[in-house]
């Protein structure tokens, strides 16, 4: 933190100063908080956001190719390294991660998304789904596991309220932790900086990038480190069909002695909407669909297949030293032109276009030494709830998880008749795969409404 002095210089290097305008006019107090809160700034991350006001999409430059892919973890082939992920998991290696910062706004609901309800049968939510898949990887490898999940600003006190109404859905809470993450300040298209109230910066999250900070900022490498962890499985709050903790995933990982891997899914057409991995001049890394050309998009093998199809899913596992590393690093910032509202000159709350600045965890990909990129199939793994309706929404997602449930059950019970067209939904931390469910067959029971539960807990 700068003292007042050192943040006044800083201002005026910058030709900030007139943000104290307002401040100054309403008396020394507003002043004195408004310098406190500028005091926390890191002025070489506001002056790289500074460089990057004016950053368009552009297409990649260098040599781009597709990624070697690892096949999905559900073919044969991937025994040894499914031993390799077991082994870490069952020796207390693995620590899982989930970012959880933003808001449910874009589904149409406040608070936060990990609170929204996806189960097609029981209404059962994101986070709900999520701590059981983490309950029963635990239960299977015999060890608690611990959950570090990302909130924001607007949601951190929510989600620990949701965590403790539900009783942390069975997990220790002492193995549960939240991280807050970062904001950065909003600057005008001009690079000025702007005003939520006379004595406070506007300023918005710094993306899922900020992760890595956050877990800095809470002592969490530290913390875990400590449990004997040195491995994390990262994953997004919006897709409920995860894999959790993917043994074969991380035994890829593991022995590539890879710093950051990511699992992809096949695009389904040129244009979805999904970042792509590719390796650009020797290093794999995430390319943004808006950065991209239709017709580099377009391009096909002599087969037919898409040249690049690696989606990414945004499941990654990462060495966990790396990940701390990148808590140090200067990760690229994304702008982003948005309206917001901000003080005016006079002091009057206005609409007005600002520029926001994320960082995305992705970013990291080009710095990892022997990334594993490995595929996964869609029905089994991805069906991210992110739009009302239309794609990527609660209707598509729930069909997702229904479609999976009947096709793990019917492998799992083939005496097991079940219309297609009911609905059903495995209830939360019953089964991590198809063939854990085929383990449980014996005790398996569906109820009237669809729900598909255990006769009795196991023993
Ligand atoms: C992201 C990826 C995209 C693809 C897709 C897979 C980017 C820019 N694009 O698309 O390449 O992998 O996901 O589903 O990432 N979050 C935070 N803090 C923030 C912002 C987001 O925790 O400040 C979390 C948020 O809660 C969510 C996740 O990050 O779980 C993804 O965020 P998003 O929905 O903004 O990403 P999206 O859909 O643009």
């Amino acid at each position: 933190m700068a003292t007042e002095p050192e943040t006044l210089e800083a201002l005026k290097e910058r030709g900030l100063e007139s943000v104290l305008n307002l401040a100054r006019q309403l008396g020394p107090e507003p002043e004195a908080d408004l310098l406190r809160d500028l005091s926390q700034l890191d002025w070489g991350a506001l002056d790289a956001q500074k460089s990057a006001l004016a950053l368009e999409p552009s297409p990649p430059t260098g040599s781009v190719a597709p990624p070697p892919l690892t096949p999905p973890s559900n073919r044969p082939g991937n025994e040894e390294a499914a031993n390799a992920g077991w082994a870490a998991i069952q020796n207390g290696r693995l620590a899982i991660a989930t970012v959880a910062g933003g808001q449910a706004s874009r589904l149409g609901c406040s608070g936060p998304k990990g609170a929204f309800s996806i189960g097609p049968v029981a209404e059962t939510t994101l986070f709900e789904i999520l701590a059981g898949q983490i309950r029963r990887l635990g239960e299977l490898a015999n060890r608690e596991i611990a959950w570090v999940i990302q909130t924001g600003p607007e949601n951190h006190q929510e989600t620990k309220s949701f965590f403790d109404r539900n009783n942390w859905f069975g997990l220790n809470p002492e193995k549960v932790y939240l991280a807050c993450q970062g904001t950065l300040p909003a600057l005008s298209p001009s690079g000025q900086l702007l005003l939520a109230s006379p004595n406070r910066l506007l300023r918005s999250p710094d993306g899922h990038g900020g992760f890595y900070k956050a877990l800095k900022n809470a002592g969490l490498f530290q913390t875990l480190k400590e449990q004997g962890a040195d491995i994390l499985f990262y994953c997004q709050i919006d897709n409920p069909l995860v894999r959790m903790g993917d043994p074969a995933f991380l035994g890829h990982h593991l022995l590539a002695q890879a710093k950051m891997s990511v699992k992809v899914v096949e695009k389904t057409e040129p244009g979805e909407k999904v970042g792509l991995i590719a390796v650009r001049n020797d290093q794999t890394c995430c390319l943004e669909y808006s950065d991209l050309s239709s017709d580099f998009q377009n391009q096909r093998d002599p087969d037919g297949a898409l040249s690049y199809r690696a989606g990414n899913i945004a499941v990654h596992a990462f060495d966990l030293d790396f990940a701390q590393e990148m808590a140090e690093a200067r990760l690229p910032l994304h702008p982003a032109r948005k309206a917001v509202s901000a003080l005016n000159a006079a002091g009057e709350k206005v609409e007005t276009e600002a520029v926001k600045f994320e960082t995305f965890v992705f970013d990291a990909l080009p710095l990892a030494e022997n990334v594993i990129v490995q595929m996964c199939d869609r029905d089994e793994e991805f069906a991210p709830v992110k739009n009302a309706d239309g794609e990527d929404s609660p209707t598509s997602c729930k069909e997702a998880l229904n479609l999976r449930a009947h096709k793990w059950l019917s492998q799992a019970c083939p005496d097991i008749a079940i219309p297609s067209t009911q609905a059903i939904e495995l209830a939360p931390g019953l089964s991590i795969s198809s063939q854990d469910l085929a383990s449980r067959a014996e005790g398996i029971r569906i109820n009237p409404s669809g729900l598909v539960t255990l006769c009795q807990t196991d023993g």
